[in-house]
């Protein structure tokens, strides 16, 4: 029955139902059926409320208690913004048109819900601190200046570059959502996954929610790993969610233009490739580097669906999936992020998070050291032995266009395992055999080429070296 087209009295905690016969019939208790919510981002989806005798609050009792907000302006003579519980009277919440602020409020309480679970189901975290308080989700009103007047809000800042941008930071139990001059319904499934992230990132490994820049104390990269951290686990949220209107994908953001013209908004980082995803003394300061990273231990670098990934060593990396990239990520966070960590130390503590769960060595724990190699981060092993296979250099090569060529690959193996070649870079009209590691064929065409070649056993250790090709 629709209690939308019902009259609705209500005695000692019992709902009565008149029908259109005015006869009354006994309802199951009200505050135990679930609300109907219309958001713009995930369409129509359940919403747990709390109904309080007279209405329903947008209060979630089995999440914690975790609640949606709506931030208003200072009344007149007031300094501070008021922030709102959203009632409703008939538990229907929600137009789906974007502007609507109980629409942006369904959004947002329906992420924060996702992201909830999330982490409960995967990861056996209740909250953002793991102390089972539920998160209170903030749709600001336009012309709410800034989030950090809001109480207890201390680790929250506003972009105060981009406005019409989210407020990414949270605190303990705490999630902005700015709306701001653009009316944005910024409340997206990554989003809102990304700041209950960035949440977890500060609650774990005490890790810097803002940007960096150089007034700050905090290594750049230390805030780079945050929102790396973030974002990739607002891109998990996003995949556990399965919304049929905002489907799972590794981009960021992307639903954040949804609406506007072609153009209103920077487009969204993908994961699988972002601008600076090489960790240089220029990217470092960027979460680039670590989303790639995320994407190649994942998905991989040519995977079978989904978007190819460049690596930047030209070596190519199969993923594991994401549901073990995530479990990795997040034991790093908890039990080896401390709040400097940089993307050295992020590597080191992967690695050592890859082989609590799956062993030193073991398929997934080599495929943490590729992708991070993949994005330039290399370093040692943090335990003893290693049996990377490497291809053994052959020196620069110099042959005559359009001459026949053979060159026999040898490789290290101390592990022993079936080896695969790559040559990346070769001269064209030359390849190479994977098995046996031959490269033969004409080169058509003169020229200097930079040739990676490597080998990646069955665990997918791996190593490469270069080497040049000049086609005279
Ligand atoms: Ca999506
Ligand atoms: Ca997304």
């Amino acid at each position: 029955m629709n209690l939308r087209n019902s009259r609705r009295l209500t005695v000692a905690g019992v709902c009565l139902l008149f029908t259109t016969m005015g006869i009354p019939v006994a309802a199951a208790d009200p505050r135990e059926a679930p609300g109907v919510g219309h958001g713009f981002h995930t369409g129509a989806i359940s919403l747990n409320t709390t109904y309080n005798g007279e209405m329903y609050e947008l209060k979630d009792a089995a999440r914690g208690g975790a609640s949606g907000y709506r931030v208003r302006q200072a009344p007149v003579g007031g300094t501070a913004p008021v922030s709102v519980l959203y009632t409703d009277q008939d538990n229907d919440w929600g137009t789906g048109i974007a502007s609507d602020r109980d629409t942006m409020a369904v959004d947002a309480q329906y992420a924060a819900a996702k992201a909830w679970d999330y982490f409960a189901d995967v990861h056996g975290r209740r909250g953002i601190a793991g102390d089972g308080q539920g998160i209170g989700t903030y749709g600001m009103d336009p012309g709410v200046p800034d989030a950090a007047t809001l109480p207890r809000y201390t680790l929250a800042r506003p972009d105060l570059d981009r406005p019409d941008r989210i407020i990414y930071a949270a605190s303990y139990s705490y999630i902005a959502l700015d709306h701001h001059a653009r009316q944005v319904d910024a409340a997206t499934l990554d989003l809102v996954g990304a700041a209950f992230g960035m949440g977890v990132a500060h609650a774990e490994a005490g890790l810097p929610t803002t940007r960096w820049d150089s007034s700050l104390p905090t290594p750049p990269e230390s805030h780079a790993i945050a929102w790396a951290t973030a974002k990739i686990f607002g891109t998990m949220v996003e995949f556990y969610a399965n919304n049929r209107i905002d489907k799972p994908d590794y981009l960021i953001g992307e639903r954040l233009a949804a609406g506007f013209p072609e153009g209103t908004f920077a487009a969204p980082v993908s994961m699988a490739n972002p601008s600076g995803g090489c960790w240089t003394t220029s990217t470092q300061s960027s979460e680039n580097p670590g989303l790639h990273f995320f994407y190649l231990l994942a998905v991989g670098s040519n995977p079978a669906q989904g978007d190819v990934s460049p690596t930047c060593n030209n070596m190519p990396v199969a993923g594991i999936g994401n549901d073990k990239a995530a479990k990795i990520w997040h034991r790093a966070l908890a039990e080896y992020f401390t709040d400097k960590t940089n993307y050295a130390a992020a590597r080191v503590a992967t690695l050592k998070a890859a082989a609590d769960l799956f062993g030193a060595f073991s398929l997934e724990y080599n495929t943490v050291n590729a992708a991070w190699s993949a994005v330039s981060v290399g370093g040692g092993q943090p335990f003893p032995g290693d049996q990377t296979p490497y291809p053994v250099n052959p020196g620069d090569q110099e042959t005559a266009v359009k001459t026949a060529v053979s060159l026999q690959l040898e490789a290290t193996n101390p592990g022993g395992r079936a080896l695969t070649y790559t040559a990346a870079g070769l001269p064209p009209g030359l390849t190479v055999n994977p098995q046996s590691g031959l490269i033969s064929g004409t080169p058509t065409k003169a020229g200097d080429y930079r040739v990676t070649v490597g080998v990646t056993d069955t665990l997918q250790a791996q190593g490469s070296t270069w080497f040049m090709w000049y086609v005279l």
